[in-house]
């Protein structure tokens, strides 16, 4: 691809020079980024989708964007699209690991470069895409598993939790399990009785806490959320059963969403662990850098925190998402 649009702005430029072409007419060539989002699923993605336009109109790119309503056909549609509008580079955040190898290996043939954002793949073929930025979601899920070990200090005998999973087969979802087991196993009173997926959702959070509730009633004394969405769901599902939120259950959660911030000021959740969802000029920076002709890193990570309830009103007013 970079060869194609050299070779073309080469030809524009002798053009203009020989006056067969105006030099605005080359000065104007954008670069052209197809983005296929996930969805809208969450306060979290809706950040991350934010951070991406706003930060493609600060730098002129021109953003071809897609929602995909949490679908992989939908995803694998637009890239799909993306190759016949020709655009320069194609981004997207996968909506699960599998199943990529496909529409990835047309882009490859069409010559486009692809940056993954967010969320990997599980493709064995590295060479399909030029690198992936995002969060490390294992890392995540150990902070979470760490600051339940030092909760466990202050409980007495069984601990009891209940675990909302993010979207089946997605990144985070598989990851922050894995991060959290690997840590909670050093406290063998810690056990997972429940985990079902929540689909990162507020709504179905709710839903799946209810169940949960129902099931196992008192039983419950935590509740790991894959997402602050989820974890504001199940809240409402706590306080519905006439229990107290973040006193009769602790509850952990990810994302250092806004409503997260909120639910720990009001004493009803316990802990965030920060994914960062401000992707944006880290992207429109790569993709400048890829039409530049420079070389990207294969790996870009995002630096995180976690946020327990006692620092989360000194926080909240320098929050960004
Ligand atoms: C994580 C991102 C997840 C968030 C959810 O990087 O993929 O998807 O944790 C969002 O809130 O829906």
């Amino acid at each position: 691809m970079k060869t194609n649009r050299r070779t073309m702005m080469a030809t524009m430029l002798a053009a203009s020079f020989a006056g067969a072409m105006p030099l605005s007419a080359f000065a104007e060539k954008k670069i052209v980024l197809g983005f296929s989002q996930i969805g809208a699923e969450s306060e979290w993605r809706t950040a991350n989708t934010n951070s991406i336009k706003d930060s493609a109109a600060k730098e002129g790119i021109d953003l071809k964007f897609s929602d995909a309503q949490q679908k992989q056909e939908n995803q694998i549609k637009a890239l799909r699209s993306f190759i016949a509008q020709k655009v320069d580079v194609i981004a997207f955040a996968p909506v699960v690991e599998s199943g990529w190898d496909t529409v990835l290996k047309e882009i490859k043939a069409a010559n486009i470069p692809v940056i993954l954002t967010d969320r990997a793949v599980d493709s064995k073929d590295t060479s399909l895409y030029v690198t992936f930025m995002g969060s490390d979601f294992t890392e995540e899920g150990r902070k979470a598993g760490r600051w339940m070990l030092e909760k466990a200090k202050t409980m007495k005998g069984d601990i009891n939790v209940v675990e909302l999973q993010g979207t089946v087969g997605s990144a985070p979802a598989i990851d922050r399990k894995k991060g959290f087991e690997e840590i909670i196993k050093a406290e063998p009173r810690i056990k997972i009785i429940r985990s079902q997926t929540g689909d990162f959702t507020r709504a179905k959070g709710k839903e799946v806490m209810e169940a949960f509730l129902k099931a196992e009633g008192k039983k419950i004394n935590v509740l790991y959320a894959h997402n602050d969405d989820m974890a504001i769901g199940a809240i409402q599902a706590i306080e519905e059963a006439g229990l107290k939120p973040g006193k009769d259950i602790t509850i952990i959660s990810v994302d250092g969403v806004k409503g997260a911030f909120e639910a720990m000021m009001a004493g009803k959740l316990n802990v965030t662990v920060e994914c960062n969802p401000l992707l944006g000029p880290q992207l429109m920076s790569a993709v400048k850098d890829l039409m530049a002709g420079k070389t990207l890193p294969r790996r870009i990570v995002t630096n995180e925190g976690i946020f327990p309830m006692d620092v989360a009103a000194k926080e909240f007013p320098s929050r960004k998402y």
